[in-house]
């Protein structure tokens, strides 16, 4: 039987495990990255970890979530950053060098490798033909380590892509359509696969802006072949050495096809709150917009500014919107203002700003009250632009455009002739913003330069085997990581503050729950499905282990969550019967007993005192997560390991 593409680089990277899916697996890992916001945690954690260099191929640190050093908290974690990652031997992208996945794309990622990162859209990398994963900081510091990486072995989903795109359709409109099939649940214990002859016309940017959204399917990763569209892009890169050709057997064997007509496709807009909450752009034509903002890490390679510089090339943005522009890299924003396009763009009265995530993260920008936002970016969870009652839809770069000129959702095919945009054989190589790290011999002096804003790390606490405490707090489906760890400009400085961090937990939720769970010492969350979709930040669950939750039950959980609660010794348990979760209210106080036999067995039951009710739960862990579990998470496993 052949092999998937996935399966393929899994088999070349097996540490343990067979690769069947639902079984755990681990996987030496390549590469890694990470980014400010959940880097100084990942390297707080490495250095407790006692390895003296880093054991990967190729790691690197980028600065791009918060650049706004707004106060020295901020400007303290990138030099703290900085200065680790030249004594560990790891690469350091500087602020203004761009989004780490773009520029990783650009100048790291390699064909066939694998790479780990702490940002759910660390899959980018699939675009170029790697196995990339989003990831926990504290996961990511063990495979600098040189620790392995343990997933879940996915399913394997083939979309097979045939015909080609029509003018002003996307790639971005591609990510809406599979987003509209599958939903923001779809894709999770699955890798998505790309395939099929459509394939062919689709540029390695393209290919990222649609492994980059895999993400919001809930997708264990992405990947596109790499064919001979991966090796032209390698060469303008000037690493046209990196290339390999990979792609599935002929006979591989996919849980499950999905075919895409790329030619009967039409521009696609998500509306708010769900990034699966997909319409035409045609149907919601001549609702007004105030704000529009292009770029992320999803829409802002230089085909994407090219267009977008051509479309508003000799016209003028309409007096009632804001736009934005973020181009992904240095290497970008050099090509544009090289060629002219930045003037154009400049000249229609966009705001271009810094290469970096921006408005995406809520790092300003944030949209007028209850106004109208579209966005090139991936995720519009409410609250996450720093406007609670604000509507924020998703769309391509084209669709952006259309939008800025009128004021009103427009479809981009009434803008008239699309744009025609090559990309250059050759792009501008200038790698000056990424700094080597310290050679070995010289890492003993590199001394690491802390702010006060650094805290200490939660103490860990390990799972007992009974626990009798209060549901503090309930809610509901698709509670994104921007629900129980919002960001934005207020608070990302805080990122190695868990303290600080912990008063605006769940704020979205509920703005209470910070002190009712420090006053219940130790409690229990109840969640709907999905629980913990979104980004990697293991801030998610580390603020949650500060403020003393213990267990969280839910009907569902998002992959990457659901392992950083594990490594935080948060106990993740799911309801055997989704609908016992009506049985539960706010405020009930639950409690478990004998958990240790449970976690032997894969089963439990809750009982909720204040009811009386029994609810059997599923508390299925593999040895390693009991262990993890028992200890108080993967820090506390390790030590006891090492002692
Ligand atoms: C996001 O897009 O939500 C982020 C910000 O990039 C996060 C990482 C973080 O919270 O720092 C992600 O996607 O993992
Ligand atoms: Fe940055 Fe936004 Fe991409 Fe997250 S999704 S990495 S915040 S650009």
């Amino acid at each position: 039987m052949g092999l998937t593409l996935a399966q393929k680089i899994i088999q070349s990277h097996l540490v343990s495990g067979n690769m069947v899916a639902g079984e755990e697996i681990a996987l030496r890992i390549d590469q890694t990255l990470t980014q400010d916001a959940t880097g100084t945690m990942a390297y707080l954690e490495f250095e407790t970890m006692g390895i003296p260099r880093v054991r990967t191929e190729r790691s690197v640190a980028y600065i791009d979530h918060n650049t706004l050093q707004s106060g020295f908290e901020n400007a303290d974690d990138h030099r703290f950053i900085q200065s680790i990652a030249s004594k560990y031997g790891i690469w350091f992208s500087r602020p203004g060098n761009g989004i780490c996945h773009q520029v990783h794309l650009e100048r790291f990622g390699i064909p066939g490798k694998t790479l780990i990162g702490s940002d759910s859209h660390t899959p980018t990398g699939g675009g170029i033909g790697m196995l990339a994963f989003g990831a926990g900081g504290l996961d990511v510091a063990v495979a600098m380590g040189g620790g392995a990486y343990y997933i879940t072995m996915p399913r394997m989903i083939k979309v097979n892509l045939t015909g080609k795109l029509s003018p002003f359709v996307t790639a971005k409109d591609v990510s809406l359509e599979i987003l509209r099939i599958l939903s923001v649940k779809g894709g999770v214990g699955s890798i998505i696969e790309w395939g099929g002859e459509g394939i062919a016309s689709l540029s390695v940017p393209e290919r990222a802006t649609i492994t980059n959204m895999g993400t919001e399917l809930g997708a264990t990763t992405s990947i596109f072949p790499s064919d001979e569209v991966t090796r032209a892009f390698l060469k303008a890169e000037g690493r046209e050495e990196d290339y390999v050709p990979l792609s599935a057997d002929a006979d591989a064997v996919y849980d499950r096809i999905i075919d895409i007509d790329l030619s009967s496709l039409k521009p696609l807009i998500a509306c708010p709150h769900m990034p699966d909450n997909v319409v035409t752009v045609e149907s919601l034509r001549g609702t007004k917009v105030h704000q529009v903002c292009i770029g992320s890490c999803t829409n802002s390679s230089l085909l994407d500014m090219l267009k977008v510089a051509a479309l508003l090339k000799g016209k003028t943005i309409h007096p009632d919107v804001s736009l934005s522009i973020s181009p992904g890299s240095k290497q970008v924003l050099t090509m544009l203002s090289e060629c002219g396009a930045l003037t154009d763009m400049l000249a229609s009265g966009a705001r271009v700003l810094e290469c970096a995530c921006g408005p995406c993260i809520g790092m300003g920008f944030s949209p007028n009250s209850a106004g109208v936002s579209l966005r090139t970016f991936n995720r519009n969870f409410e609250g996450r632009s720093g406007t609670k009652d604000a509507g924020v839809y998703l769309v391509s770069p084209e669709t952006a455009v259309a939008a800025a000129l009128t004021a009103e959702i427009t479809d981009p095919r009434l803008l008239g002739e699309a744009p025609v945009v090559t990309l250059p054989s050759q792009f501008r190589i200038d790698d000056s913003a990424v700094l080597a790290p310290a050679d070995a011999s010289e890492a003993d002096k590199v001394e690491i330069l802390r702010g006060p804003n650094i805290k200490r790390f939660p103490d860990c606490r390990p799972q007992k085997d009974s626990l009798s405490a209060e549901l503090v707090l309930k809610v509901g489906d698709n509670i994104t990581t921007d629900h129980i760890m919002p960001a934005g400009a207020k608070i990302l400085p805080y990122r190695s503050n868990i303290p600080h961090l912990s008063q605006y937990c769940f704020g979205v939720c509920d703005a209470t729950f910070p002190e009712r769970a420090k006053k219940a010492g130790e409690c229990f969350v109840v969640g709907g499905s999905n629980y913990g979709q979104g980004s990697s930040r293991e801030h998610a669950a580390l603020v949650p282990l500060y403020l003393g939750v213990r267990v969280v039950i839910a009907k569902s959980f998002a992959r990457i969550h659901v392992a950083n609660l594990i490594n935080a010794g948060i106990m993740p348990l799911t309801f055997e019967n989704p609908e016992d979760y009506d049985l539960l209210n706010q405020g009930d106080t639950l409690s478990l007993s004998n958990v240790y036999a449970g976690m032997d067995s894969g089963k439990i039951t809750l009982s909720n005192e204040t009811t009386g009710k029994k609810i059997a739960l599923t508390c299925a862990f593999t040895e390693r997560q009991k262990a993890m579990l028992k200890a108080g998470g993967l820090l506390a496993y390790t030590g006891q390991k090492n002692d």
